[in-house]
């Protein structure tokens, strides 16, 4: 074997015989210079120990084992909260293969700085080997990645996330395909924070944050940055979307999978519980995040979590909210920039129960009721195994995945945007994926609050050119004899007075029934310029609290003025894309004008 002719001490506890994976720790350990590596096998022993670990070194706290046993808190740098699109870099060998949207540099000139960046970076510290699954073992579509790390928290959240340890070897086997992935910490410096993809080399090197959309490399980086490209290259797709199955009275199992950004309510709506009115209907989840999604032999489009955890927003969940992810989180979940209570419980804005009179907030500080700023940071976060949801799908498991009948794209918009549309068709489908507006939320550091174009919410995730992008989209469609059919909603239209028409949450089952109904086929739409909108009254609004008729006809209104205006913010994108847009797309923009 050959790692037995390398110096044991110096390797650690290498405990594979892949030859390219040894030789690319060995080359890494140059590099970094730690003191010791350590080898990540996934056993409960060494989540024991290293957490133990963690705590001793004051990098987790453990909290109150009778209120949320076997839960850890985490409090991130203050400068390193959320995901940092200004230093994402996708440096493919030519700036025009990432396209406009994407910040590029040449490959050889970043990989210089970076390992200029890491030089000795792990002297006197811990170099952890993570491999990872991201899928099912055995699925076709699941890839191996290997993160090494030195940090402890990115170990203990990898392992939450994806299905990490001697499970990846099974799959990678003596194989030299899996993703290289890089974390150093650095000082937690924001002018030396880099989170840079080599789409063509399957590698990814990130610096200077610990911050998880940053740091946990099995996620945005490789799931979707290197999964899109790969994806294009393959024939499937990376997508930002969760997947779900709807199942009826009848039993019945309708899959679903939905791209919102970035804190607009995937999880949420993966884990919705139906209202009393939708008796014997389910939601199941399988994903809250991520989708790969493939044509099988039957023509239909398959789809995979490749995840094994939930990285979710924690302000706003509460028991009428999202009560799945309240029950989700009651234990072995981290918790990262929420506030900690003196009876090391934690809490955050939109919690059940009373405001305490006093606690921690994100930052350590001492908070009161009285406080200008949030005990939570808006973008704090829980780690937690997908298998504590007690509405998994089974299938999750499944490496052939489920096969999807909607794709629903959804944004937040205050205003313009109706609660539900149907596509005419696939074309038309892309076209209202790639001109998604959104809002920005607290997930990316700037802008909270402004509306940009995030195409298919793939605008900070989408490893190549934009243009191109949407080409696979529209050849994708090739390869289905059946392809879902696509719809877009808005959960977030304001009234006058500044406040969310639409209920939310377990209301939108609502929309999801129709949705599912038009995917079989079976409910009554009619015809406006943007669409097909549900016919009169085949939208069931039956037990709904507080809410009329002319509400839904306000959720569901188009305003010629307000879509001239949408239509014409559109051209700043279709200008910036123009050598690699679609022509289709254009001709859709067109139509649309017109019908409008
Ligand atoms: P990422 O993990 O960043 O990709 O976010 P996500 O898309 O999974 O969003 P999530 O479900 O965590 O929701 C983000 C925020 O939107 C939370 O504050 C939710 O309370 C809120 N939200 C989710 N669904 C709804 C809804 O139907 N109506 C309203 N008004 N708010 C919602
Ligand atoms: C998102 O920002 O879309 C997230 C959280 O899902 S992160 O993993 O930080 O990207
Ligand atoms: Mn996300």
């Amino acid at each position: 074997m050959k790692h037995e002719t390398h110096n044991m001490t110096k390797i650690g506890n290498c405990n594979t015989t892949n030859a390219a994976l040894i030789r690319w720790v060995e080359e890494t350990m140059e590099l970094c210079q730690p003191d010791r590596v350590y080898w990540c096998d996934g056993s409960e022993a060494e989540k024991e120990a290293l957490t133990s670990e963690a705590v001793a070194k004051g990098v987790l706290i453990r909290l109150n084992p009778e209120k949320r046993p076997g839960c850890y808190y985490h409090r991130s740098n203050p400068n390193d909260v959320a995901r940092v699109e200004q230093c994402t870099y996708v440096c493919t060998p030519t700036e025009d293969e990432a396209g406009p949207t994407n910040n590029w540099a040449p490959p050889a000139d970043m990989y210089q700085k970076l390992h200029g960046l890491c030089r000795g970076a792990m002297q006197g510290r811990t170099m952890y080997v993570v491999p990872y699954l991201m899928g099912p073992l055995g699925s076709p579509l699941t890839k191996v990645g290997v993160e090494l790390t030195d940090s402890i928290y990115v170990v203990l959240s990898m392992r939450v996330m994806t299905r990490m340890g001697k499970i990846a070897y099974e799959q990678l086997g003596e194989s030299r395909d899996f993703n290289r992935g890089l974390h150093c910490m650095l000082d937690i410096n924001a002018e030396r924070r880099y989170i840079v993809h080599f789409p063509q080399d399957n590698a990814v090197i990130s610096v200077g944050s610990n911050y998880g959309g940053n740091v946990l490399l099995g996620k945005k980086c490789l799931s979707l940055r290197i999964g899109s490209y790969l994806g294009r290259k393959e024939g499937w797709m990376a997508e930002h979307m969760l997947i779900l199955g709807v199942e009826s009275p009848q039993g019945e199992k309708t899959y679903v999978a939905a791209a919102f950004p970035s804190a607009c309510g995937k999880t949420n709506f993966a884990m919705l519980v139906p209202p009393a009115h939708f008796k014997g209907w389910k939601v199941w989840t399988l994903g809250d995040d991520i989708a790969w999604m493939k044509p099988g032999p039957d023509g239909r489009l398959y789809a995979i979590n490749p995840e094994a955890g939930y990285f979710g927003v924690v302000p706003g969940t509460n028991s009428q909210s999202n009560p799945n992810a309240v029950k989700t989180i009651s234990r072995d979940a981290i918790f990262t920039n929420v506030a900690l209570t003196s009876d090391l419980d934690v809490w955050w804005e939109g919690k059940d129960g009373d405001v305490p009179t006093e606690c921690l907030d994100w930052r350590g500080n001492h908070w009161t009721p009285g406080c200008k700023s949030p005990a939570a940071h808006p973008n704090s976060r829980f780690a937690v195994p997908m298998t504590n949801n007690p509405v998994l799908a089974p299938e999750a498991n499944d490496p052939n995945g489920v096969p999807i009948s909607a794709i629903i794209f959804g944004a937040r918009r205050a205003h313009t945007m109706p609660l539900v549309f149907e596509a005419f068709d696939w074309i038309h489908g892309v076209y209202i994926g790639a001109t998604m507006g959104s809002e920005m939320t607290a997930a990316a550091v700037g802008g909270v609050g402004q509306i940009r174009r995030d195409p298919m919410a793939m605008l900070p995730f989408c490893g190549y050119n934009m243009g191109d992008y949407f080409a696979h989209w529209l050849k994708m469609r090739k390869l289905l004899k059946h392809p879902p059919r696509i719809f877009h909603v808005n959960w977030f239209r304001k009234d006058a007075h500044d406040k969310f028409m639409w209920p939310g949450f377990g209301e939108n089952m609502r929309v999801l029934k129709w949705i599912v109904d038009r995917a079989h086929g079976r409910a009554d739409a009619q015809e406006t310029p943007l669409g097909w909108v549900p016919g009169p009254r085949t939208f069931d609004l039956t037990g709904i609290k507080n809410f009329s008729e002319s509400t839904l006809e306000k959720l569901q209104a188009i305003s010629l003025e307000e879509w001239r205006k949408e239509v014409m913010s559109q051209e700043e994108l279709f200008l910036k894309l123009y050598p690699r847009l679609p022509k289709e797309l254009i001709f859709q923009r067109e139509l649309l004008i017109s019908r409008l």
